[in-house]
């Protein structure tokens, strides 16, 4: 393997903070983190990072700060190149486990310096429906902040209990910048910090809708978890023998909305693309990329494949994902060329047979219905309302249905906030497909009401279902679908 090794030159008593993140998992350390890195080797400015765990792993803030800070990312071109960073852009962390370190977290969200707040807590970290983007008031961890408004657990709570703390001291406010995977991540963001200040303080809720901003963006770069025997290929590849070390694929995208009132670190230098409007770049790569890593997932394990790569060696799973993304997903972004979004396919195809990442199809399989809804309902809605077909979403919706169904015949635990109502309806309803389909689109908080009415398309996604749980090979689905098996 080709090995470059790129040093850091951050001087961490040169900058000061600016960014408290919260979600320190490996896909800040290897995205932001990087852009930060860059940024600051070309730029005086304090624009450190302030990193916090809030629900897990005291054990990587331990480590990092047994290295000062300083990690390495492995970004893999293929399985002959790679590239190591050195990284030092993250001056500090802290693991929130208890209320003493959750108040230390505030009090640093506090400061006068704290300009901006980057978040990645994955989609249910918003505590909002994914169908509807409302605040989950009735949650446990929301009732809880709204209960204990000086104490809170969550992301949305702390950033409340920050923003009444700058007020309160005359401080202007932070900008808030959702690094997650949801369409118009900052406008949902900025709704569920309203709606939870709504709920027990309407004046600090007006406030914040004058006065903080939360620009909307679009984040990109595989990044699989990193397992032990990652730590132990990644030195074999490169001699890098560091805990925190994180791997990614060569590839990286950030598009921000340009809207940081308090000020911003200069990210373009760092390849960052600064726009007025994101949502065009959002939809094609929540559609596109997102969309088909959710084909991989729930087909790819379907067919016995573990790893992103292993299933993409399938013949006809490449084909299946370049049918929906130029059939099904470009009908849905008309601001594109055909051109580009041909070349964008192909791109996504190359980054999928990436086989140093190992990137495991559970993972991505994880918390579905927290994704469906932005990555094939909305865009399968906008196809039936102009008339147009959708084969791959409605096997890949079945894909998902014997997903959750298998994992409860097999007792395993489905990993997703909605894991135990899941298992609950499959076990009340497995004995036929139709119950089971009804029970499914039945979920308000992931399907639109108007599907479950329409019965050519229950009848289809019924039909699908029954031949995937009765083990018709989904290669032989892909193929068939729609033109024999359903008419
Ligand atoms: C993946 C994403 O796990 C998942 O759901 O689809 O994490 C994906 O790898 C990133 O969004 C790529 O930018």
């Amino acid at each position: 393997m080709k090995v470059t090794y790129i040093e850091s030159n951050i001087d961490s008593r040169d900058h000061d903070i600016g960014i408290v993140h919260i979600g320190l998992g490996a896909f800040h350390r290897a995205h932001q983190a990087v852009y930060l890195e860059k940024t600051l080797k070309e730029h005086d400015g304090d624009w450190m990072i302030f990193a916090a765990n809030i629900r897990s792993n005291s054990q990587l803030v331990q480590q990092l700060e047994q290295a000062s800070h300083r990690y390495h990312v492995v970004e893999y071109s293929d399985s002959t190149d790679a590239t190591v960073r050195e990284i030092r852009a993250i001056k500090s962390s802290i693991y929130c486990g208890d209320d003493v370190e959750r108040a230390r977290l505030v009090a640093q969200m506090a400061e006068p310096s704290t300009r901006i707040i980057t978040l990645t807590v994955t989609e249910k970290g918003y505590y909002l429906s994914p169908s509807t983007g409302n605040l989950l008031l009735e949650h446990a961890d929301i009732q809880h902040d709204l209960l204990y408004p000086g104490r809170p657990k969550s992301a949305l709570g702390l950033i409340l209990a920050a923003l009444k703390r700058r007020r309160s001291d005359g401080t202007k406010p932070f900008t808030v910048l959702s690094c997650d995977n949801m369409p118009h991540n900052g406008n949902r963001t900025k709704r569920a910090v309203i709606s939870l200040a709504e709920a027990n303080d309407p004046d600090m809720a007006m406030w914040i809708k004058e006065h903080v901003s939360f620009p909307n963006s679009m984040v990109d770069r595989i990044v699989p978890a990193a397992t032990g025997d990652d730590l132990e290929s990644i030195y074999v590849d490169t001699g890098i023998d560091d805990p925190s070390v994180v791997k990614c694929e060569a590839f990286s995208e950030w598009v921000v909305e340009d809207d940081f009132p308090a000020g911003r670190p200069q990210l373009e230098s760092s390849g960052v693309l600064m726009v007025q409007d994101v949502s065009l770049y959002e939809s094609r790569k929540l559609r596109m990329l997102n969309g088909s890593h959710s084909l991989l997932a729930y087909l790819g394990l379907h067919a016995g494949h573990k790893t992103v790569a292993q299933a993409m060696r399938d013949p006809d799973i490449p084909k299946f994902l370049q049918r929906y993304m130029l059939e099904e997903v470009a009908p849905t972004l008309p601001d594109f060329s055909k051109l580009e979004l041909q070349k964008y396919c192909k791109r996504l195809l190359v980054r999928f047979e990436n086989s140093s990442l190992q990137h495991q199809l559970k993972q991505i399989a994880m918390d579905g219905s927290q994704k469906l809804p932005q990555r094939w309902l909305e865009g399968l809605v906008e196809l039936q309302s102009i008339s147009r077909k959708a084969p791959a979403i409605e096997l890949g919706i079945a894909g998902w249905i014997s997903f959750i169904s298998r994992a409860q015949a097999n007792h395993e635990i489905i990993d997703d906030p909605l894991g135990s109502s899941l298992a609950e309806l499959v076990r009340s309803n497995s004995a036929s497909s139709a119950d089971l389909v009804a029970a499914c689109l039945d979920l308000k908080e992931i399907f639109p009401k108007s599907l479950s009415v329409q019965t050519d398309f229950v009848d289809r996604l019924i039909t699908l279902v029954d031949c995937l749980r009765s083990g018709t090979p989904v290669q032989q689905m892909m193929n068939e679908y729609p033109g024999n098996l359903v008419s």
